[in-house]
């Protein structure tokens, strides 16, 4: 139980709640159907931190483990997105350089974005607690230590190895419920030049499009220039740059480093005074966002019964984990949604999370194409649409619900 804000200590305000949820990336067997985990998924903001951050998080141990079900090197679009991320870092002015500097990332999963500075021969340091994924890492020649990242690591770091010129995340930090004490130990184990560089899932961007569906157990947090300002602040350490990414349905890089160490970019300013416009700088900002969640739930149901009741045979494409969310909030098994189907061979031939829909293999979308097609991975559109002209040109539809349900 967290009624506290976990960056600030005050009481957090509740925004919405998303009743009994399971583990967003909880993919399971029939026979585990009866002692399935639940938690209350509540979301709730602080307004002296900024934060926006679940109410309750599972325990990190029942979601990173030897059997996560997420391998980031599933999306094509996403492995250049990260080469570019390296290269881009390459030829910026933070003299990120093979020879000299020490790279670590945090989260780094099946090595999508690490890879690239082991390639080119950095020294580098994977930190990955869940093993499955972690062991892919290995195979690809990167140094892994499995384990979450906290301060016996970074002591172990400064022992084994030196100071940390990079450290890199990706959709992690908004993970980690005890970023506190991560952030103490990034900076005891940055370099005096070091940068901290890391992108994860947008609040501005989730409010926009009222992508709810990014809130579930892992995401414990989601981030904004002013969170993450405040607190990465509360270290000395500075928010020197953002910039933003069309990446999972609108990201925000982040760039932070010890005080006084480079010129504060122009984007910081331009980007915090856009969070007070969209005013999540401050509670107002949800006022809406409440409604339109509950509006979205109302017009998907609609529209599932509606094509239900004309006799369509309705599926999902993709088993993300944000499809947990939406399913269970909005009450949607497989009266609604027949099958969903995905390319994970460890989600395959397990159900739902929840609501316990099966999860085919890709091949058995090909052999039995629906009359619509719900994108749970929304955000991987243009990857997606790229292979699935076939689908489209036999007169499949699509149904989303970012930024309104719509079929299209
Ligand atoms: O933050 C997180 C992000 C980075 O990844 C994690 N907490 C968990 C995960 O979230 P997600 O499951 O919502 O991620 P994606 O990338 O939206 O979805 C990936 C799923 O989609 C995989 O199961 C593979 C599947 N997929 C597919 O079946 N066909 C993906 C693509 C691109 C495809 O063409
Ligand atoms: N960086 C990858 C993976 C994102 S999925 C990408 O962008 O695709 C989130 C990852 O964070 C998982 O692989 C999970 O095991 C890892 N993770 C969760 N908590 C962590 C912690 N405390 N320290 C390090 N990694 C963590």
């Amino acid at each position: 139980m967290n009624k506290n804000c976990r960056i600030c200590g005050e009481k957090l305000t509740k925004i919405f709640d998303f009743g009994k949820q399971p583990l967003g990336n909880g993919f399971l067997d029939e026979q585990n159907f009866k002692d399935e985990y639940f938690f209350d998924m509540e979301v709730g903001y602080s307004q002296k931190s900024f934060m926006f951050q679940l109410i309750n998080q599972p325990d990190p141990k029942k979601m990173f483990h030897e059997n996560y079900a997420f391998f980031s090197s599933t999306s094509n679009h996403m492995k250049n997105h990260f080469k570019n991320f390296y290269q881009e870092l390459i030829d910026s002015e933070y003299k990120i350089e093979k020879n000299n500097s020490f790279v670590v990332e945090i989260g780094c999963n099946d090595g999508i974005l690490i890879k690239n500075f082991s390639d080119s021969g950095f020294k580098h340091l994977g930190i990955e607690p869940s093993l499955n994924v972690a062991n892919v890492a290995k195979k690809n020649n990167i140094n892994i230590l499995n384990s979450f990242f906290n301060k016996n690591i970074s002591e172990k770091i400064i022992k084994n190895f030196q100071k940390v010129d990079l450290f890199l995340a990706a959709n992690v930090m908004c993970h980690i419920p005890t970023i506190v004490e991560v952030v103490s130990e990034i900076k005891k184990s940055l370099s005096e030049k070091g940068i901290v560089v890391f992108e994860e899932p947008y609040l501005g961007d989730v409010i926009e499009k009222n992508s709810y569906d990014q809130i579930y157990d892992e995401h414990v947090f989601l981030f904004s220039g002013h969170s993450i300002k405040y607190l990465f602040n509360i270290f000395d350490l500075e928010l020197i740059d953002m910039k933003h990414q069309s990446t999972h349905g609108g990201s925000m890089r982040y760039y932070l480093a010890n005080k006084n160490q480079y010129k504060i970019k122009e984007s910081v300013n331009l980007f915090l005074n856009n969070e007070k416009k969209l005013n999540i700088d401050n509670l107002s900002g949800f006022d809406a966002f409440n409604n339109n969640i509950k509006k979205s739930k109302n017009d998907l149901i609609t529209i599932l019964n509606e094509l239900k009741a004309e006799g369509k045979k309705v599926v999902g494409y993709a088993a993300t984990s944000k499809s947990t969310s939406i399913l269970n909030y909005c009450d949607i098994d497989k009266n609604l949604i027949e099958y969903i189907c995905d390319t994970t061979p460890i989600k395959i031939d397990k159900f739902s999370p929840g609501m316990h829909i099966p999860i085919v293999s890709y091949q058995h979308f090909l052999d039995n194409p629906p009359d619509y097609a719900f994108l749970f991975a929304w955000n991987h559109q243009n990857e997606i649409f790229e292979k699935e002209h076939e689908y489209r040109k036999l007169g499949g539809k699509w149904i989303t619900h970012v930024p309104e349900v719509k079929i299209f």
